[in-house]
């Protein structure tokens, strides 16, 4: 009889999934049809030779973060979260257009999100902090910081506290580097962790869980489009730009696309100012991609 002992997985990684238990990592496989164990999953896991493990259940998930992957399959890129935190830089450059996607997802599926500027001691420009208005405006939570400075980061760190939280977005607006410096230890929990998947470059390469030292847990991502606007219709993409809300309901068809369809309530409120330009131009912009 094997002993199945709870664990929590904190990476899934080219060669097993990291499980953490009793505050070791062990590296596991799991059974085949738990393939799509993801990080931040709570799962069973049995010994099966020395330092070798094996998942043999997946415990009841109180939330999954997925995205859709090559032949239409959707794959899960967390697990058990409350938060996304979705960070964005002047460098490499202030991406709306993916932050507006993220949050269309997020709205879609419930969870609460909200923004972090990093590098804010490199300068901002006029249109941008309109933007940044905007959002706060909508009500997204803003943190202005800079990985390099601690003292930047105590007001996030209230709203890390005791949650599951993910950092998203591109790649190189710095989610590793404000990891490294909201948890002391990271470098040293990466080596033990992927001592095998080393290249030389700093680029994350999977999602990887984190314990906070305030309480909570942080899973630092690899800046790609973890999000995909493929798993939600073009109906939920104008639901996830919360200020459309009021307006959907008050379009004269039912079907409006929100472009040039007759009585769009949308477009009309957008002409009246109620709704940002910039926002419903990247919504239009989504719409076509999908
Ligand atoms: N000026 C400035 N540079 C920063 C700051 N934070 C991070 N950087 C730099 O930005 C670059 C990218 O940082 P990373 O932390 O690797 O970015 P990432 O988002 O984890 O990137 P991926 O893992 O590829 O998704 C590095 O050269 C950092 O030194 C900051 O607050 N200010
Ligand atoms: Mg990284
Ligand atoms: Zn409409």
């Amino acid at each position: 009889m094997t002993n199945k002992k709870e664990g929590l997985v904190i990476a899934h990684l080219g060669q097993g999934i990291a499980v953490e238990c009793d505050g070791e990592i062990i590296l596991c496989q799991p059974l085949r049809k738990l393939d799509t164990v993801t990080v931040g999953d709570k799962v069973l896991w049995s010994l099966v030779a020395p330092e070798q493990g094996r998942i043999e259940a997946l415990l009841p998930r109180k939330s999954v973060l997925t995205r859709p992957s090559r032949n239409d399959k959707i794959r899960p890129v967390a697990a058990n979260l409350d938060n996304v935190f979705v960070v964005f830089a002047v460098e490499p450059y202030c991406d709306f257009l993916l932050l507006d996607q993220y949050l269309a997802i997020c709205e879609n599926r419930d969870f609460a999100a909200s923004l972090i500027l990093n590098k804010t001691d490199l300068p901002l420009s006029e249109s941008i902090e309109a933007e940044l208005a905007n959002y706060v405006s909508l009500g997204y939570a803003l943190y202005r910081v800079c990985a390099n400075d601690a003292s930047s980061l105590n007001e996030l760190k209230q709203a890390l506290r005791g949650q599951v939280s993910i950092f998203t977005g591109q790649s190189g607006v710095g989610k590793s580097s404000l990891t490294n410096t909201l948890i002391p230890d990271k470098n040293l929990k990466t080596n033990t962790v992927s001592a095998t998947t080393k290249h030389g470059r700093h680029t994350t390469t999977a999602a990887t869980l984190y314990h906070l030292p305030e309480g909570g847990d942080l899973i630092d991502t690899p800046g790609v489009a973890i999000f995909g606007l493929a798993d939600i219709t073009t109906g939920q993409l104008a639901q996830g730009f919360r200020e459309f809300l009021p307006f959907l309901v008050k379009c004269q068809f039912n079907d409006c696309s929100h472009h040039n369809d007759k009585g769009c309530a949308v477009r009309a409120a957008v002409e009246s100012g109620e709704i940002s330009t910039a926002r419903y131009s990247r919504f239009l912009k989504l719409h076509e991609k999908m």
